[in-house]
């Protein structure tokens, strides 16, 4: 097995709170009187459930970050663990519901205090982060509109890009092209959860009216070929999170992943962790399965690096300055 750990890595695909550690919410808890011991299992890590119960769990930890000092302390706490796992670049999914309920005022405070809280892990790892501001689709297309307006008044150096996850089968894309046309013209980045539980028709729909340069899993997309090769034929990177759809059954096995598939197909592939400690996983444990399941060595690692860095919602100074770092280890 190869020393996975301390190879340098590039990571599209987190959401922040998602990311929290369970010993964090905790101690939020404990600080703000609120029971949450039914998130938790026996051992303290977050309980394992269904899809549903997945996103009930993130929601009541969520209700424990409740100032811009709260989501500091986070920030710096996912770092500090990504870091470990051999990030230097990563891009998270950062919610304006949750960070003040959708008003942009308050949007503004905890946007700055995550930008500050990046910016001091960034000097004390050399990680980078940039925000993806997130629209959560069952909170409905009129929230996505005030998620995506929040998104344009904080475009620059942080705020990067703009994208949607949440329970996919409770609408349809074309029901939140305002919200992506508003982030487009605000020079954002984009991307789109779809193919997860959806199929290939989520993917391809989500393509036609949103049109993100990015889709977040999109593992769907393996099961039709014709879609499997137009992907491949424009470039389409997809956000793949293989250890979170192995936990919450969106695929039955590691082995039976279509990852590998896709990627000998020639779709742009990259590897994330999504929700860490939810899934049980860390950006080391997804490549220890990736060789386990498909014998990937460290040369897949610096390809899939590369995809993920030409994909990367940064500028041209920032990806060349991760693209040396990348090449001198
Ligand atoms: O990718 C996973 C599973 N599929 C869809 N959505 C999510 C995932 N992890 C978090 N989310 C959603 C969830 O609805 O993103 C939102 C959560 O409320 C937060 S975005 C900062
Ligand atoms: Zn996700």
């Amino acid at each position: 097995m190869s020393d996975w750990q301390s190879r340098p890595k590039v990571e599209l695909h987190l959401h922040i709170e998602g990311a929290a550690p369970p010993s964090l919410i905790r101690a939020l808890a404990a600080e703000k009187g609120e029971d949450l011991s039914r998130i938790f299992d026996e051992a303290g890590h977050y309980r394992r459930g269904t899809f549903e119960e997945f996103l009930r769990h993130y929601e009541a930890a969520a209700s424990v970050l409740r100032t811009p000092a709260d989501y500091r302390r986070l920030v710096l706490a996912v770092l500090e663990e990504s870091a470990a796992h051999g990030a230097v670049y990563q891009e998270a999914f950062l919610s304006p519901d949750f960070c003040g309920g959708g008003d942009v005022e308050a949007w503004r405070d905890y946007a700055a205090a995550m930008a500050e809280a990046a910016a001091e892990a960034e000097r004390e790892t050399g990680i980078v982060l940039r925000g993806i501001v997130t629209a959560v689709r069952h909170f409905g297309p009129e929230r996505a509109r005030v998620a995506a307006l929040c998104a344009a008044e904080t475009a620059g150096d942080f705020i990067t890009g703009f994208g949607m996850g949440g329970a996919e089968l409770t609408a349809r894309p074309g029901d939140f092209a305002w919200a992506f046309d508003c982030a487009r013209e605000a020079g954002l980045g984009l991307t789109c959860h779809a193919g997860e539980w959806g199929g290939p028709d989520m993917v391809a729909d989500t393509l036609r009216d949103l049109r993100p340069s990015r889709i977040g899993h999109g593992i769907a997309a393996a099961r039709d070929p014709a879609l499997t090769d137009r992907l491949a034929e424009d470039g389409i990177v997809l956000e793949v999170c293989p250890g979170s759809n192995v936990y919450l059954g969106a695929v039955p096995s590691w082995q039976a992943h279509p990852i590998a598939r896709l990627r000998e197909r020639g779709v742009r592939v990259t590897v994330s962790t999504d929700d860490p400690p939810y899934f049980h996983t860390t950006l080391t444990r997804e490549w220890e399965e990736l060789e386990r399941a498909f014998g990937w060595g460290p040369e897949d690692l610096d390809a899939l690096n590369r995809v993920a860095l030409d994909a990367a919602f940064c500028d041209a100074p920032l990806r060349e300055r991760i693209r040396k770092r990348l090449e001198a280890a």
